[in-house]
């Protein structure tokens, strides 16, 4: 198996010869890495007090790294880990922007002049983090202007902003610059969506100027194997909240979701059903307390998958919790 993903490593243990680049999740300093590392300043609720995780590629893998433009990259043959972070107090908004919407144009910019650099136009999965999601500047909530400065950057670029577009999460944490990281890979995803939900990059204007620009899950193709990233996932139905206020009733809704996805994305497997037992997954609870009540609704739902817990801020402030989640094969 050429890529894999070690969850819960350890620093010391790591060839970092191997490693493309990481994250590390927790509220103190990360630790100090000679390969890109997205830093999640936020309490990990279960599974450890920090948490470090890894794609590596096997011992004696090429290896070649960079930064451009503010982009910490590793690159192993035809695939390419990078993380940038941009403060937006470091940014001069173009007139019109905010700040954040700036930012993000930043952010995605780098990211696509760096790929077209490298040759390597396909952006295949993107974690993006910011401070105060939801809170409102100028009159407009943090995520919407995220989303105003991201699909204005795709466009720029000459990407598309719907259908064949990356599997995403996108979260608010305390504070912080907003940090973005990302895989990209030498062949296109393949685009899953989900039949109970409009699909993000459809979604209607009460939802902020631009749609967000993400797949609902993304299968990739490294040689020889198949990935399924399967995007955050909440309680949405159609393109509209449920279950306001019920972080039980949202979490089941969230894995029912979770399972209409891997259904479509079995049907464009290469390498076979995707169950719900099969990915490992992450689980952003925006309350500490509701903590109980999601690990109690996911362990009838997942068995023994493992779910790392980690306290965020979902980008609707009526959602209290989204999951993602990870298969490679
Ligand atoms: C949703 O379904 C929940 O803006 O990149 C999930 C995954 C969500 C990715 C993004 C947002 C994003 O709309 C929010």
């Amino acid at each position: 198996m050429s890529l894999s993903l070690l969850t819960s490593c350890s620093l010391s243990s790591l060839p970092a010869g191997r490693v493309l680049g990481g994250f590390h999740v927790g509220t103190g300093s990360p630790p100090p890495a000679a390969w890109p590392l997205q830093n999640l300043s936020t309490p990990v609720l279960h599974g450890g007090e920090a948490l470090l995780e890894c794609w590596v590629v096997p011992e004696g893998a090429p290896m070649q790294a960079g930064a451009h433009e503010g982009v910490a990259w590793r690159r192993s043959g035809d695939l390419l880990f990078g993380v940038v972070d941009v403060a937006e107090a470091g940014v001069l908004p173009e007139p019109g922007r905010s700040p954040m919407q700036q930012a993000a144009f930043e952010v995605y910019a780098r990211i696509f002049r760096l790929l077209d650099a490298e040759g390597l136009p396909h952006l295949w999965r993107l974690w993006n983090y910011m401070a105060d999601i939801n809170g409102e500047a100028d009159g407009l909530e943090r995520y919407r202007q995220f989303n105003m400065g991201r699909g204005d950057a795709f466009e720029a670029g000459a990407r598309s902003v719907v259908g064949r577009v990356p599997a995403a999460c996108a979260l608010g944490v305390a504070s912080g610059p907003l940090t973005v990281a990302f895989l990209a890979g030498p062949t296109p995803i393949v685009p899953v969506e989900n039949p109970r939900q409009v699909s993000a990059f459809l979604y209607p204007d009460r939802y902020g100027p631009r749609s967000p620009t993400f797949s609902r899950a993304a299968l990739v193709h490294p040689p020889g194997q198949e990935i399924l990233f399967v995007s955050g996932t909440a309680s949405i139905v159609g393109h509209e909240t449920v279950h306001p206020g019920d972080v039980r009733a949202q979490t089941a809704e969230s894995l029912d979701n979770i399972a209409a996805v891997l259904a479509q994305a079995s049907l464009k497997s290469r390498s076979g059903a995707f169950a719900l037992g099969d990915l490992g997954y992450r689980a952003y609870v925006r309350h500490a307390a509701d903590l109980d009540a999601v690990r109690e609704v996911v362990a009838q739902r997942l068995g023994d998958a493992p779910v790392t817990y980690v306290l965020a801020d979902v980008c609707r402030s009526d959602l209290l919790v989204e999951i993602e989640g990870q298969s490679v094969r």
